[in-house]
């Protein structure tokens, strides 16, 4: 997509949905595009790292099937913190089924997913009515093109996924590695500033990179802060390179 970079300020004026709005306000009142994947086993853990890093994010990208003690007063001490600290909940349950599964999955379970989610991510290789079911309160994030080595999400795969996002009103956005028309929102996962990849097939970028080359809106890190000896240190780093990479590109 041959498109200028566009400011937030800009891109907010295209948001029709509630959270893609909320997004990018909480990106230009806290000047941050940091999403953290917290991507641990313990619940307390994530609840300290959600306070030690909160008011340098966006969001917190979480993956509830990791978690071996999940439970209701977790869910409900994190969205205590979300909302002194002004960020939102984002589950990558990555659905891949057919509507009527992915409704219960999305409701039911242990992990009640549309309880405490602010957003969502889903593949669409179900087809666009797969995407219907999640309702219009929260903001989902397809899945267009993967970050590992080998994946199948080629071209014409992406273009589809595209295509389906753009006209359905749920859609907020787009995980990709790759420009995306403006009115949808770019999520980039595979990013770190010190590894350019891991043993599993994870392929990393800078955030200048992804900024300037792809214009991605949102830039998610796991490994590099969680895994860091010092977090809040590593998050505040990441909050600064993501924001200086946005305001260069923009
Ligand atoms: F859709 C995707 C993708 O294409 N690549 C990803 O890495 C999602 N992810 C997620 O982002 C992945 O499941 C992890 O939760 C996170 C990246 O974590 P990392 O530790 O920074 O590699």
């Amino acid at each position: 997509f041959s498109v200028p970079r566009l400011t937030y300020e800009e891109k907010l004026k295209l948001q029709n949905h509630p959270i893609s709005k909320k997004l990018i306000e909480i990106a230009l009142s806290k000047k941050t595009n940091l999403i953290a994947s917290l991507d641990t086993y313990k619940s307390e853990e994530i609840l300290k790292l959600a306070d030690q890093i909160g008011d340098f994010i966006v969001a917190i990208k979480l993956h509830a099937d990791i978690i071996t003690d999940f439970s209701e007063n977790f869910v409900y001490e994190l969205k205590k913190i979300a909302a002194i600290k002004n960020f939102l909940l984002f589950e990558d349950r990555k659905f891949g089924d057919i509507g009527n599964t992915q409704q219960m999955q999305f409701n039911g379970g242990v992990y009640k997913i549309s309880d405490w989610a602010d957003l969502v991510t889903s593949h669409v290789i179900a087809g666009e009515e797969s995407l219907q079911v999640f309702g219009e309160e929260i903001g989902v994030v397809t899945i267009a093109e993967m970050s590992s080595k080998g994946t199948l999400t080629d071209e014409n795969y992406k273009s589809k996924a595209i295509n389906i996002s753009s006209k359905m009103s749920n859609v907020i956005g787009c995980v990709a590695q790759s420009k995306l028309p403006p009115s949808l929102l770019l999520f980039t996962p595979g990013v770190n500033l010190t590894e350019s990849e891991d043993s599993k097939g994870q392929q990393f970028n800078t955030p200048e990179k992804v900024f300037s080359d792809y214009h991605t809106d949102f830039i998610i890190v796991g490994r590099g802060i969680y895994r860091a000896k010092n977090p809040e240190q590593e998050a505040i780093r990441y909050k600064e390179e993501g924001w200086k990479a946005y305001l260069k590109n923009c």
